[in-house]
């Protein structure tokens, strides 16, 4: 064969140029590293009481809840792994920010898993201490010793209280001051769990230095991309066991010293009167919130007007939800950011949202972050191209992930060994640097931006009785959802199984937004050779059966 000559790499870059950051801090100097300019002004905010925590109280309380988790029965330090099982409130801040402070890596979930889910992760990451509440104490796994919980709602046998046992147990004045002991900033902190391009949920591990190059890529610099301000008062009604929620609006709003309004869960109506209430200045949201608000007959009669950043991100959104959002928002900017757990999470970012702001187009979502490198791949040559042409994204740079824990042969199929992370999502990018998601060659589907894994359906499916083997696809629907699990069924030999039965066997067990919402029979899953499932072929075939 003719030896092909090496061709240069096509590389897009940010327009904004690159910044000295410092990433070699622990991450809860990097977001508090304005604390003393800010000590007195609001940092957490409670959407439901109104209570206000200043930067130098949220500060305060870390330290203690840190010195607490040094000693016994916690013990925890360096290496050791945190769950926080508990909706969006400002005890998940203070045991995010606790746990980075003594060298402890936290690994999120939604508290509305089920046991499986949760008991699976927390065997997989190797946590050793929950910070839970009531409505998620029942569904952990059976303690023999080997896990501690902590509650911060209620008090329950075998479990300590957030407030009246562990901060309690630390005298005043007595709270964690140190930050230098052993620490690499390549030490994992975050572990969030993500299936990628493929498979089960895997830990994501995030360390120290990608998750402060993330926040600096976004909110740093003379003109950072994304122009946060300590003025700001940003809406948190994303949950924060989501990366989006959990650097963009956590990390990002504390490292400017804003005040962050935290709304325990999503809620149209409560989140309007909260913007008003607040003088909310800045509402990232995910798509299915978009729209819910463009549609909604509430909006006017609430005053939004403080409103000057909408951010969406997280699923794909089209240009005429953006156009309906705007009609009922005009004085806001509304733009989208592209982030993916593995990623550190963001790719890109809205450069309207810049100190001095970019034109952009509406559908796009955004240019590469600064201090970052972007390339788009034919999959099927792996060279790179050029702009207009889709193929699959690609990053390279600090912010991205260290790898999949305990699972080097995912990390490896994940980053290539130029460093480049493959997103398995397909794209273009423009003339103005815009880029443009068209669509998915991974298997993730998308319910409302959170993450359902084909695999684990399938696992689950082929365990009844009555089904031979199947397969899962996700099929769009409505903007205000995005898309849905579809199950491929292949019923065992004499088998009377109904839809409905299928359905409610997966509802049993698993967490609402991963239910199979239709179910196809067929005779056979089709399949390559080697025994991957074909799905663009089963996508396929939704399309012919619902002909848009
Ligand atoms: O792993 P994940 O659940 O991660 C996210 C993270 C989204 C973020 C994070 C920080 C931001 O500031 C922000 O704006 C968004 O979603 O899912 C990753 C996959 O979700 C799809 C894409 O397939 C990713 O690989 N996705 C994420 N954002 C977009 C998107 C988008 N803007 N448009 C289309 N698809």
């Amino acid at each position: 064969a003719a030896v092909e000559e090496a061709s240069p790499e096509i590389i897009f870059r940010s327009k904004l140029p690159d910044i000295a950051i410092t990433n070699t801090l622990p991450l809860h100097r990097y977001c508090f590293e304005r604390l003393p300019e800010v000590a007195d002004r609001p940092c957490l905010i409670d959407g439901a009481t109104g209570a206000v925590r200043t930067y130098a109280e949220v500060d305060r309380l870390t330290r203690r809840l840190a010195a607490a988790l040094r000693r016994e029965p916690f013990g925890l330090g360096r290496g050791a792994v945190v769950m926080i099982l508990i909706l969006n409130s400002a005890e998940f801040v203070l045991s995010f920010f606790a746990a980075s402070r003594v060298g402890a890596a936290v690994t999120t979930a939604n508290p509305m898993s089920t046991p499986h889910d949760i008991g699976n992760q927390i065997a997989a990451s190797g946590a050793t201490v929950v910070l839970t509440e009531s409505m998620a104490v029942d569904k952990l796994p059976a303690r023999d010793g080997g896990l501690t919980v902590v509650l911060i709602d209620a008090r329950r046998d075998g479990c300590l209280h957030f407030w009246d046992d562990v901060m309690a147990s630390v005298p005043d004045g007595d709270q964690d001051a140190a930050d230098d002991r052993e620490f690499d900033p390549d030490d994992v902190v975050a572990l969030p769990y993500s299936s990628g391009t493929t498979g089960l949920p895997k830990g994501v591990m995030l360390t120290h230095r990608s998750l402060s190059t993330s926040v600096a890529q976004q909110v740093d610099g003379d003109n950072p991309n994304i122009g946060f301000t300590a003025d700001d008062v940003i809406l948190c009604s994303l949950p924060m066991f989501h990366i989006y929620s959990l650097n963009t609006i956590m990390m990002c709003g504390l490292r400017v010293g804003a005040a962050i309004v935290v709304m325990r869960r999503f809620d149209l109506a409560r989140m309007m009167e909260l913007v008003e209430r607040h003088r909310i200045t800045i509402a990232p949201l995910v798509p299915p919130i978009v729209v819910a608000v463009a549609k909604s007959d509430q909006a006017a009669a609430h005053d939004l007007s403080s409103v000057r950043m909408v951010l969406s991100g997280a699923a794909p959104m089209g240009k005429d939800i953006e156009d309906a959002f705007m009609a009922k928002l005009p004085g806001a900017v509304l733009g989208q950011g592209y982030g993916m757990t593995e990623a550190g999470p963001v790719l890109s970012m809205c450069l309207a949202f810049a100190k001095e702001p970019f034109k952009v187009k509406s559908g796009a979502c955004g240019t590469v972050v600064r201090n970052a490198e972007l390339k788009i791949v034919d999959p099927d040559t792996a060279k790179s191209l050029g702009r207009n042409q889709p193929g699959e994204i690609c990053i390279r740079g600090q912010q991205i992930m260290k790898g999949y824990l305990n699972n080097p042969e995912a990390t490896d199929n994940s980053i290539d060994a130029d460093g480049w992370l493959h997103t398995g999502d397909v794209g273009l990018v423009d003339d103005d640097d815009e880029i443009f998601i068209v669509d998915r060659l991974k298997e993730i589907i998308k319910y409302k931006g959170l993450q359902v894994a084909p695999a684990e359906l399938e696992a689950l499916l082929i365990t009844h009785p009555s089904i031979a083997d199947a397969a899962v696809v996700g099929k769009q629907v409505e903007p205000e959802i995005g898309e849905i699990p579809v199950a491929f069924v292949a019923k065992a030999e004499g088998s009377e199984l109904s839809e409905d039965d299928v359905k409610q066997f997966v509802a049993k067990e698993v967490t609402y937004y991963k239910k199979v919402r239709e179910v196809i029979f067929v005779d056979k899953i089709p399949k390559a050779p080697s025994g991957k499932i074909l799905r663009k072929e089963l996508r396929k075939q939704l399309q012919q059966r619902h002909p848009q």
